[in-house]
């Protein structure tokens, strides 16, 4: 048998369980509640001689009790050996252990100053709050990778993780990685992993777990009940940093469209899961709306945005036309994020659109002219980044920007050759392309950054794929480039002039 106690002493609670195990039913939650500890301790019987279990110390650190204690009983059921642990919350704290246990001692002689050591504890979560609690609100994750693959591969993609989260204004504060024979389809990882996160999310700060796998909505749900903390995924971490991006009407008719879409199905579950998923990030919207409101109501919203789209679209159709009948031909740039293709439109053009060091920096297509040597014009666009496995409620909400690559004559495909993954993000990029169709347009590779590799190491890649070496930011480099282009141009669109003249 156990009892809860309070902070006082008052029995709270009497649990009656088999000779092995007791059963602790839910209990109540307050607000702010994981700065604090439960305010109970569970004090139970072990009938077989042995200390503390490991279900023990994994209700003291799910539960946030004060402590747990095991009682031994003898034979004729008199108390015999106490075994007491508690939680080690201090920030910064050296040891990976979630919980201290205390030397055995005996019922009879116990010697534990419980009141002194729950104030202390006490102050250290408190200390933890207010070092934790930031006043630019921004938030604190784990990032979390989950696999059944390899650790290396688990581990780059979490690298990837992180420079989405910075994208997303979030600040990363560790990772944890499992590696798992099969995964738990409730929790995803052991509930053993799941009990050092939460000391880890106690000890600095977090408030938000982000898995680098998508989530089904009773998984969001076992992970919020059992942690008290936000969990998000990869999805809806990209979609964050779209919606906080979006500058464009068009723009953000099409990450609200893709928050909608990407919550529809998530709204089966009976429970509150709705506000879990829109708990903050995530639901930081670039429209009006707050998205608590029910399917109908989101139904009746897509219609909406769906029209208004249609007329922004007519206008864009109307601009193509005409851009058509000047017959102008258009080079689109394409390539992962980041890689560099704002600053190359900038550098060809000698135009001014943001660049940046991030994830996702441009959003909302550009166009602009550039006259080549041989004196004829074309058109430059740079649009949205790609990123392996984008999501694809985005890629439908941006069929509509990206349907503007259908009229390019010639991809300019640019890749980051710095990356040490450079090889996986051009197959990630031209997996895109084939889902939009237009694997069959004639591609141009262009390898960037080369000032950031060896010379001899980026004359090998380029010659491998039959690319073209280029450093953005140094206009010096883009002669061959521009030579090239202005080549596959005038075979792609002037070819057949060219033989009849
Ligand atoms: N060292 C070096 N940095 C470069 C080069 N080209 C671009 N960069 C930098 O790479 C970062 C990303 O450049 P962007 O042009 O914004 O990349 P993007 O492909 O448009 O990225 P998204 O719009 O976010 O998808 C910026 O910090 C650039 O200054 C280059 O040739 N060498
Ligand atoms: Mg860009």
């Amino acid at each position: 048998m156990g009892c809860l106690l309070g902070r006082d002493g008052t029995v709270e609670m009497v649990l009656v369980g088999d000779a092995r195990s007791l059963y602790i039913p839910e209990l109540p939650k307050g607000r702010e509640a994981r700065w604090r500890l439960r305010g109970l301790r569970l004090v139970h019987t072990h009938l077989h001689g042995e200390p503390l279990t490991q279900d023990d110390l994994m209700d003291l650190v799910f539960l946030r009790l004060d402590c747990v204690a095991a009682v031994q009983v003898d034979r004729q059921g008199g108390a015999t050996w106490l075994h007491v642990a508690h939680l080690v919350p201090g920030a910064g704290e050296k040891t990976d252990r979630a919980w201290e246990i205390l030397p055995p001692m005996l019922c009879s002689q116990q010697s534990v100053d419980f009141e002194e050591l729950v104030r202390s504890l006490d102050e250290e979560l408190e200390r933890n709050r207010q070092l934790f609690s930031t006043s630019d609100g921004r938030d604190r994750a784990l990032l979390i990778g989950v696999t059944d693959g390899s650790r290396e591969r688990a581990e780059a993609s979490l690298d990837e993780m992180a420079e989405l989260a910075r994208a997303a204004g979030i600040d990363v504060v560790g990772r944890v990685v499992q590696r798992v024979r099969e995964i738990n389809p409730k929790y995803l990882i052991g509930k053993g992993k799941l009990g050092e996160i939460m000391i880890q999310a106690l000890r600095h700060g977090v408030d938000l777990l982000i898995f680098d796998r998508e989530l089904n909505p009773s998984q969001v749900r076992a992970l919020t009940d059992t942690t008290e903390l936000r969990v998000i995924d990869r999805t809806q971490l990209i979609l964050d940093i779209f919606a906080q991006r979006a500058k464009s009407r068009e723009g953000k008719i099409q990450v609200e469209m893709a928050q909608l879409r990407y919550l529809m199905p998530r709204l089966n579950v009976r429970d509150d899961a709705l506000s879990r998923l829109t708990g903050g990030i995530g639901a930081r919207g670039p429209g009006e709306t707050k998205l608590e409101i029910d399917r109908r109501r989101i139904k009746d919203r897509l219609a909406q945005l769906e029209r208004e789209l249609k007329a922004i679209r007519k206008n864009r159709q109307e601009r193509r036309r005409r851009r058509n009948k000047n017959e102008i031909p258009v080079v689109s740039i394409v390539g992962y994020t980041n890689a560099g293709k704002s600053t190359l439109l900038n550098a060809l053009t000698k135009s001014d659109v943001p660049v940046a060091d991030q994830y996702f920096a441009t959003l909302d297509p550009t166009s602009r002219r550039l006259r080549f040597p041989r004196d004829f014009e074309v058109i430059v666009t740079d649009t949205v980044g790609f990123i392996h496995d984008l999501p694809r409620e985005l890629l439908d909400a941006f069929a509509a920007t990206l349907e503007e690559l259908h009229d390019a004559d010639v991809l300019l495909h640019v890749v980051d050759i710095s990356n040490p993954r450079f090889e996986e993000h051009i197959e990630a990029v031209r997996a895109i392309l084939k889902k939009l169709n237009l694997h069959t347009k004639p591609e141009l590779l262009v390898f960037n950054k080369m000032d950031l590799v060896s010379p001899e190491f980026g004359k090998t890649v380029a010659d491998r794929y039959g690319g073209i070496l280029i450093s953005a930011i140094d206009r010096s480099t883009l002669s061959r480039l521009i030579t090239a282009l202005e080549e596959r141009v005038e075979m792609v669109c002037f070819g057949e002039n060219r033989i009849s003249a």
